[in-house]
């Protein structure tokens, strides 16, 4: 019950510890705001839907104590992520557990994982009630009224539902198309401190994510775009600076996480962005991060961003061999890299480089083009992923063709061993991870910059924390 009303719906994502997604680098893992949760509660409070949003991904109870918590909330509908694919087996478990515990509550489900593969979803769990593909915001408040009036979900677009023992999807996955008519994200039934920035990010006291567009034009193999899709929609310039207002007057927010996929997309929205953050936001002493790719900057991109509050950028560079670029059709210029590192970090600004290893055809060479491609750049940070094969990404298809997929949904994080290409032992590829991260983080440039940002004594806690994954990984 919330404020004497009978509770309309609580939203929910399961519960896992950080060494489930991070693996021996849980030392430097934390959890991640609800985007997708926040978005959605906000949508369903503007219906005048009592709504509760109860993020558990970072609590230490069971999964069985927290479906006892949101049965005696007394809901009468529970809406749980299926997101993430490494949380799947959680989220289904969640849903059995409430719906053995109360069958009456209506359970509805959706998010990437789920959009991927909707069929296989509901197959696996039949307690699940309706699914909603695509970006729920609309669909979920109509999806509520139509089983709260008795009737069947007939006309609403994106949803996936039984009938007698058989699937009906109705339309096609949702999207919305005009960002700007949603609300505002409600980050009020969240605790925030649980969420805090990345290593790599700057500390401060409240820190918030925001995106200020869905989608990205790029098609590359390994990315997930069933949900946010290749058409980009802006949010509008106005609707961020009265977000952003709203964010520092309620929250006091000082560092804002720009969340989107990729964020400079256009030149022109780059610095309409920019001008907005530097000369509205700055005076907040409001700072900043964001992802964006390498080839969008040129030599004025680092001082337009520290001028406009940003402190840490993060580049998806992926692998330092061609071949690989190629199979992951990520379109990146590597002989230009060096200099667009640069770029970035003479404008003040910390830099990290994300790299993937291990997708189908990775092979000692291209290992070692990586290698030398670390060798040869500058940057900040650098974090390795292992080749996760999401079901939603175009290189999904056929991949067991390419290598062998190993356990289940759970260890798709990219710090655990999900697949091993046919061109390698999973010794070599065990060998190649540990090179990368070794190469890395010995460069005498790195431990300076380390130095310089985190102190020695920062550099001992981090250190003493990861004592493990010194042990078994750069070690062994
Ligand atoms: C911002 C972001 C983050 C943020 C915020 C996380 C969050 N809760 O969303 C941070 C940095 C924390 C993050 C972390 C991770 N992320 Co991330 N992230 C993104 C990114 C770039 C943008 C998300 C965004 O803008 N969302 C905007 C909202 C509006 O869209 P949405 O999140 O999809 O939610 C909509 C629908 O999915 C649906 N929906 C979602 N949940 C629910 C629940 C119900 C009940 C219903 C009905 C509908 C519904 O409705 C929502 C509203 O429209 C996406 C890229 C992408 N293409 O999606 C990756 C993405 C979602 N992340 C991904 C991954 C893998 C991760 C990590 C697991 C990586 C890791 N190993 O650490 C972590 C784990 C997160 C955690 N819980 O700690 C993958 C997921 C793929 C998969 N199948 O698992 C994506 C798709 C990127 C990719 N590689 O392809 N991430
Ligand atoms: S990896 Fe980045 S650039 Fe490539 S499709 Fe995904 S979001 Fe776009």
């Amino acid at each position: 019950m919330l404020n004497g009303q009978k509770l309309g719906i609580v939203l929910t994502s399961p519960p896992f510890g950080l060494e489930e997604n991070f693996g021996l680098l849980d030392f430097v893992g934390q959890y991640g705001t609800p985007i997708n949760l926040v978005y959605l509660a906000a949508s369903l409070a503007k219906a005048n839907i009592n709504t509760r949003l109860l993020d558990l991904s970072y609590g230490t109870e069971s999964i069985e104590m927290l479906a006892k918590n949101i049965v005696e909330m007394n809901p009468e509908f529970v809406g749980v992520a299926v997101h993430f694919t490494f949380l799947v087996n959680k989220s289904l478990k969640l849903i059995s557990l409430i719906k053995k515990l109360e069958p009456k509550i209506k359970i509805i489900v959706g998010g990437v994982h789920f959009t991927a593969v909707p069929q296989e979803t509901m197959n696996e769990c039949p307690e699940i009630d309706i699914g909603i593909l695509g970006e729920a915001e609309e669909a979920i408040v109509e999806v509520m009224r139509a089983l709260k009036e008795g009737r069947g979900p007939a006309g609403i677009n994106g949803v996936i539902f039984r009938k007698e023992k058989n699937l009906i999807t109705l339309g096609s996955s949702n999207t919305i198309t005009d960002v700007n008519k949603l609300s505002f994200p409600i980050f009020d039934h969240i605790t925030l401190s649980p969420y805090s920035p990345a290593l790599y990010k700057e500390k401060r006291d409240i820190n918030l994510p925001i995106i200020t567009a869905r989608g990205c034009p790029f098609a590359c193999t390994f990315c997930d775009r069933t949900v946010l899709g290749r058409n980009v929609r802006f949010y509008s310039i106005d609707y961020l600076s009265e977000m952003i207002d709203m964010l520092f007057k309620k929250f006091k927010v000082n560092c804002l996480d720009l969340a989107d996929e990729n964020f400079c997309i256009t030149k022109n929205r780059f610095n309409e962005i920019c001008e907005l953050l530097r000369d509205k936001f700055l005076k907040y002493n409001i700072t900043w991060s964001c992802s964006m790719r390498a080839d969008s900057v040129d030599s004025y991109t680092g001082k337009a961003l520290y001028d406009a509050g940003c402190r840490s950028v993060i580049f998806g560079i992926e692998s330092g061999s061609s071949k690989m670029l190629n199979v992951y059709n990520k379109k990146l210029h590597l002989d230009e890299l060096p200099e667009k590192c640069r770029m970035i970090m003479d404008g003040g600004i910390s830099l990290a480089g994300s790299f993937i290893i291990g997708g189908p055809g990775e092979d000692k060479e291209s290992i070692s083009d990586t290698i030398d491609l670390i060798k040869k750049i500058d940057l900040d940070y650098m974090f390795l992923w292992y080749f996760v094969p999401f079901p939603g990404s175009p290189i999904y298809h056929g991949i067991e063709n390419k290598g062998t997929l190993l356990g289940d949904y759970s260890n798709r994080t990219g710090h655990h061993i999900s697949f091993i290409p046919s061109t390698l032992s999973r010794e070599e590829l065990e060998d190649g991870y540990r090179s990368i991260y070794r190469t890395f983080y010995s460069k005498p440039s790195v431990i300076m910059s380390m130095v310089r940002r985190h102190g020695l004594k920062g550099i001992s806690q981090i250190c003493s924390k990861g004592v493990k994954y010194l042990n078994r990984f750069i070690f062994n």
